[in-house]
């Protein structure tokens, strides 16, 4: 597939995929959401890929669903339907990858744009970033993950706050929040999330994406569960190359030289 809508880039292990409709606020239509499913695909799938770096393009993460799409659709469209197909399987795509993804927040961040950014392992945001759960302006409900998502990073209070006033979250207040893990200068942002791309696609990247499944199941499990499962993933870590030069490396005082298997 030939991307319009998405940048599809591979260099040092870190995928960067850039949502590429400035004009619209990187507003998501049905062939960015194809194509980003496309692009996710191709990261699983590559073993050059460790590490999946999102942002946008122009001044905006992401307005969320192209709203002007919406409007011009049959009055028989389902909403319903339309996320089950497309947003449903995006997000997924982006939690169930077993591959590190950060998102690099460098503006607006709204409605289905804001629960991408939550469906990232790591956010790091500009000072110009802001998180709006945009959805309840136009008499919607958050969707995509996001009353999952949004909920276990800052807790039902602040995660029913932004979802029934939908007020802009300045990044400062997203970092006090919990739901960004640092803030940093606009024009610094490319520079420092790449660098923490780079640092996680060096990292034991089988055992990286084995931790966030059991993370992802935990939120679902009783204690007694996620110790099962973590020892049958450990079972799984402990088996690895990547185990074993990290052992190797700790004895002889080296830095590790992991290679994701
Ligand atoms: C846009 C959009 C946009 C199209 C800005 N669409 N063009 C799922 C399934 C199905 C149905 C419905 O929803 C969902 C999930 C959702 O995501 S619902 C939530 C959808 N998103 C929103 O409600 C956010 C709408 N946008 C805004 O509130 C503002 O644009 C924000 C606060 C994001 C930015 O405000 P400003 O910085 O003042 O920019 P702007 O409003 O002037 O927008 C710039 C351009 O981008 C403008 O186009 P124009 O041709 O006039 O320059 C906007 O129309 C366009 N744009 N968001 N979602």
């Amino acid at each position: 597939m030939t991307y319009e809508t998405i940048l599809y880039e591979v260099a040092e292990g870190v995928a960067a995929i850039t949502l590429n409709r400035p004009d619209s606020l990187n507003a998501f239509n049905d062939q960015m959401i194809a194509e980003m499913r496309d692009g996710l695909k191709r990261c699983r799938q590559s073993q050059d890929v460790r590490c999946v770096l999102l942002t946008g393009s122009g001044r905006a993460f992401s307005a969320g669903q192209d709203l002007k799409a919406v409007s011009s659709r049959s009055t028989d469209f389902s909403i319903g339907e339309h996320l089950r197909k497309g947003y449903n399987r995006l997000i997924l795509a982006l939690t169930e990858l077993e591959k590190p993804v950060v998102a690099a927040v460098n503006g607006v961040a709204a409605g289905a744009g804001c629960s991408v950014c939550l469906a990232a392992d790591i956010r790091i945001a500009s000072h110009r970033a802001s998180f709006i759960q945009a959805f309840s302006k136009v008499g919607l409900i958050p969707d995509s993950g996001s009353t999952w998502l949004l909920t276990r990073l800052v807790g039902h209070g602040r995660a029913y706050e932004m979802a029934a006033m939908a007020d802009p979250i300045t990044a400062d207040t997203a970092l006090d929040w919990g739901l960004v893990n640092q803030v940093v200068p606009h024009d610094q942002l490319p520079e420092i999330s790449a660098a923490w791309a780079r640092r996680l696609a060096e990292g034991p990247t089988l055992a990286l994406g084995l931790m966030k499944r059991a993370l992802y199941r935990s939120a679902t499990s009783s204690l007694a569960d996620a110790l099962l499962y973590e020892s049958h993933l450990q079972e799984v870590a402990g088996r690895s190359e990547d185990f074993q030069r990290g052992l190797q490396a700790f004895l002889k005082k080296e830095e590790p030289d992991f290679k994701g298997r």
